[in-house]
């Protein structure tokens, strides 16, 4: 038997590279392909990067789908089907929008695989595959290790990812995690992440967890393995680390390079309708910023617009900030409404989705609205974005946050990643704005 794992690109501008930053190694595929049997034969595509070559014979079709990539997963499936090779999906949009991939696919795997995929897999050789899998507990995260050969010599950044934990306690309104996991959070053991990392080609490493700080003996304990890895690291953490003068030295002694923040907003009454009580009020903002700057500690400030209060005046106030403390990169992203997120039901129910499944409405782009905003248009929410990223990524906006020299410019190393990683981002800015979704005229 013989399966191919499939990462979707969002889509593709005719004649144009795709976006640089988004090409990084799928782990998914490489936690799938360790969990594949070895008397399975296994290929793979990754639509990021190459084409997929539908005339290598195969005998299944295994796709990761998030909702930006659900129309591009749905034209690959057709494909495939048409030649009779069933199709599995699973990820995250399979898992919140379980009856949208149903109709695009043969099977879905629903939540996490470990234990599910093996299962699948049993079936489809028994000739009997169900339409459905999802396993009833989470699964036990010790042991595994992600099988990374199946990446062959693609070119994906270099950059490698690694999983830590799963999950977050947090139940902002708008983000999928809460729901795929259920507010739960599994870890694996730290004597398991050392002996992946020590087995890494490269030395940078991106913790996926969605909150790396969120234990904080933990945490410690993780950090303090890492110091003699001697590896440089990133990672998504909650602003309350920032409280932790001691934690922020060990971060830095173990290699931290840049955090990923989602500060959202400046505005409190926008903090407490998106329920992300974890960042408290506003006023900590400073604060924080200034104790991770420092620690020679870069920030990736996530934010967030399209909240009813939110207006210009919030763009511009948020640029000032992420300026005034020398922020390594930020993201001015607008409001999604993800299915099966609170943030979709409210709005579904308030009336103001433009399409009730806008990932596949004809003509979307990446960089559109997909609901009604409050005191703007759509348009206009959509321009200032786009037109805040210019502004942050500008030539002279990424000299100005230099003045931050201990997090962005202290090596020649530090100034080289600070420099690279943001004229990169710089140009992706326009790579991404308007993206449509899939590739035009493919039927799904
Ligand atoms: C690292 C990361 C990125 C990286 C690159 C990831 C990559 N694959 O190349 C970067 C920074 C480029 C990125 C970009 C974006 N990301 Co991102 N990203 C993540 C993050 C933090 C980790 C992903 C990961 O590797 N997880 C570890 C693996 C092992 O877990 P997993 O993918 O869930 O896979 C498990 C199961 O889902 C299942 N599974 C997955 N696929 C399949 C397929 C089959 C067939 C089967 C059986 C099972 C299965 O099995 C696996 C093992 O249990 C997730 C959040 C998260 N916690 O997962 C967000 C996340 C996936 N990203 C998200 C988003 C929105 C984006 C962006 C749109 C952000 C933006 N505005 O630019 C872009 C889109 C880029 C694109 N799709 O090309 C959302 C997706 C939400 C959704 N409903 O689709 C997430 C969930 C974050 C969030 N908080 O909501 N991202």
């Amino acid at each position: 038997m013989k399966v191919t794992f499939i990462v979707p690109a969002v889509g593709r501008k005719p004649g144009q590279r795709y976006v640089r930053t988004w090409q990084m190694e799928p782990l998914a595929i490489a936690t799938l392909a360790a969990l594949t049997p070895p008397q399975i034969e296994r290929c793979f595509f990754d639509d990021r990067v190459e084409s997929v070559d539908y005339d290598v014979a195969t005998d299944l079709v295994a796709i990761s789908v998030e909702t930006y990539t659900a129309r591009r997963a749905y034209q690959i499936a057709a494909r495939y089907r048409k030649r009779g090779v069933p199709v599995v999906m699973g990820g995250f949009h399979p898992t919140l929008a379980p009856q949208d991939a149903l109709a695009h696919a043969d099977a879905i795997v629903m939540g996490e695989a470990e234990t599910s995929w093996p299962e699948l897999l049993a079936d489809v050789a028994a000739g009997k595959m169900k339409r459905q899998y999802q396993q009833e507990q989470r699964p036990s995260l010790a042991g595994h290790f992600p099988d990374r050969s199946i990446y062959g010599d693609k070119t994906y950044q270099p950059i490698a990812l690694v999983e830590t934990a799963r999950g977050c306690r947090f139940t902002c309104d708008f983000c999928s995690i809460t729901r795929f996991y259920k507010r739960s959070h599994q870890q694996r053991p730290v004597e398991d992440v050392v002996q992946e990392i020590a087995s890494l080609d490269q030395r940078y490493v991106f913790f996926t967890d969605d909150n790396i700080g969120v234990n904080k003996a933990r945490f410690r304990e993780l950090l303090t393995a890492l110091v003699p890895l001697k590896i440089s690291w990133s990672a998504q953490v909650s602003i309350d680390v920032a409280r932790d003068e001691e934690l922020l030295q060990l971060m830095r002694r173990s290699g931290c390079v840049c955090v990923l923040i989602g500060f959202e907003s400046l505005n409190p009454a926008v903090l407490s309708r998106m329920d992300k009580s974890v960042n408290g009020q506003a006023e900590i903002y400073d604060d924080a910023a200034r104790a991770l700057r420092k620690h020679g500690i870069g920030v990736y400030g996530t934010f967030v617009f399209g909240y009813d209060h939110d207006d210009q005046g919030s763009f511009e106030q948020t640029l000032a900030f992420a300026q005034r403390h020398g922020f390594f990169f930020t993201a001015f992203n607008h409001l999604v409404p993800f299915p099966g997120t609170p943030l979709y039901d409210r709005l579904h129910k308030e009336g103001r989705l433009l399409h009730a499944k806008w990932w596949l409405a004809e003509g979307y782009r990446f960089g559109d609205l997909a609901f009604r905003v409050k005191g703007m248009s759509e348009e206009q929410l959509a321009d200032l974005c786009y037109t805040f990223r210019q502004r942050f990524y500008g030539p002279l906006s990424i000299l100005r946050r230099l003045a931050n020299w201990r997090a962005n410019g202290r090596s020649p190393r530090r100034l080289f990643l600070y420099l690279s990683l943001n004229i990169l981002s710089r140009n992706d800015v326009d790579g991404r704005q308007q993206l449509p979704l899939g590739l035009v005229g493919e039927p799904l």
